[in-house]
């Protein structure tokens, strides 16, 4: 409890004192006369001293003295129409959360957030990843969801489902491939890789008429690179800078099997480059099939500008490149499969020509970690081939180790010419 000591000329002085100090539950226990002030004795008056305590308010005091409180700041708000709303707002909450059930039972398995983890692990977008949990909550019973292993290789096919593949081709002769993309993705690499295989002929197939073109716009040295792999593999090799070239070009390759076009780009944000190389690659006539390339490392923001950049090309399918150098695939897979666009071919390697391979649904999903991955199964689900055991040369001795080591030189090359660039 606290006690108190206050003294004053006079007794109705102290009272004010104590009152404007203490409040109504200061209570007097003594009161005497006293003398104030004075020096050494001398000149002092007579005055007032009084003693109490404050009294501890009971429960019942305290519970309306609160009521009083907010009584005058509801009074208060009254008049003012933002607080008012913020006020109308807090009661609806508090109605929202009376009104709040739990959820069922199987909404808060913790099978859910170990999903959710390993998702993000891979870099699936939010949206992907609230569609893949919405399927679980309908399509799982309780009893499977205690199995997390069941689970996640559950989640793992119908990710699979989410992968645009490309599986069928334009009929005809020649087939025309052009590959557009920005700089340094690995297009001349992989025309190279595509080059190679067919004209090779590996896997069993007949090795195939196989012509490089290369539109070479902004004449820089860089065809130099692909005219190197032309001549090693034996591949009539031309380079065209107009619409006009590319036309009679085309029509001199009609008796070829395939006609790959390489194209050097320079940034995408090159409009007007962009918009010449269109009009040039128009000399190819309706035929041909655009495949954008696009690097497996590059950030989804980007990826979402260089799609939309290169959409006038008509792209009917993407090449993705060096998935060796990144694991977390999620995103790539989430953003081509908002677009619609499928997968043509898989390049993960500098090596000319094994590391490029037809994409597949079971490609893409051996990258992706915290999955248990039963190749076997994926296999059976998608009736895929899984090309990643295999590589470009395969069985194939066309290829002699001297042509191999050469063709490992231009690549080491090329990759010293692009550092050189930078
Ligand atoms: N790690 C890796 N590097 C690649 C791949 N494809 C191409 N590269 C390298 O990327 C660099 C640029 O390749 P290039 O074909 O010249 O790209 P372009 O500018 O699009 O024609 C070279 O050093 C290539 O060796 C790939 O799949 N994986
Ligand atoms: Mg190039």
């Amino acid at each position: 409890m606290q006690y108190f000591t206050e003294q004053a000329p006079s007794h109705h002085e102290v009272l004010e004192k104590i009152r404007r100090k203490y409040g109504e539950r200061a209570k007097i226990l003594t009161h005497r006369t006293v003398r104030l002030g004075g020096f050494m004795g001398m000149f002092s008056k007579e005055g007032v001293e009084m003693t109490g305590y404050i009294a501890q308010e009971t429960p019942s005091k305290q519970k309306a003295r609160v009521q009083e409180e907010k009584q005058k700041i509801l009074d208060s708000v009254k008049g003012d129409k933002t607080l008012q709303k913020v006020l109308e707002e807090v009661q609806s909450l508090k109605q929202q959360f009376e009104s709040y059930t739990p959820p069922k039972v199987q909404e808060d398995h913790s099978v859910f957030s170990e999903v959710t983890e390993v998702l993000s692990q891979n870099e699936f977008s939010f949206h992907f990843i609230q569609n893949l949990l919405e399927r679980l909550r309908q399509e799982l019973s309780y009893e499977q969801l205690n199995d997390t292993e069941y689970v996640l290789s559950q989640v793992l096919e119908w990710i699979g489902e989410c992968v645009p593949v490309k599986e069928t081709y334009r009929e005809g002769k020649p087939r025309i491939l052009i590959l557009v993309g920005p700089t340094g993705v690995g297009k001349t690499t992989t025309i190279a890789k595509l080059a190679a295989i067919h004209s090779l002929g590996s896997k069993g197939e007949r090795s195939k008429d196989v012509r490089i073109i290369t539109i070479d716009n902004y004449r820089i040295g860089a065809k130099q690179q692909i005219r190197t792999y032309a001549e090693i593999l034996q591949v009539p090799f031309t380079s065209v800078e107009s619409f006009q070239d590319l036309q009679n070009q085309i029509a001199l390759d009609q008796d070829a099997d395939l006609v790959l076009i390489d194209t050097i780009g320079k940034s995408p944000k090159d409009y007007m480059n962009l918009a010449k190389m269109r009009e040039i690659l128009d000399g190819c006539g309706g035929k041909a099939e655009i495949h954008l390339a696009v690097s497996a490392t590059t950030k989804v923001s980007d990826l979402k500008e260089i799609m939309q950049q290169f959409e006038p090309f008509n792209y009917e399918a993407v090449v993705l490149t060096k998935l060796d150098e990144t694991m977390r695939i999620g995103n790539l897979i989430s953003v081509l499969n908002e677009r619609g666009k499928q997968l043509s071919y898989v390049a993960d390697g500098q090596r000319v020509p094994e590391d490029i391979q037809r994409a597949t649904r079971i490609r893409m999903l051996k990258t992706l970690e915290g999955f248990p991955i039963h190749v076997d199964r994926l296999k059976q689900k998608f009736g895929e081939v899984d090309h990643s055991e295999e590589d470009g040369t395969d069985g194939n001795d066309a290829v002699t180790p001297a042509e191999q080591e050469q063709l490992y030189r231009v690549g080491k090359e090329m990759t010293k010419t692009k550092r050189g660039e930078k």
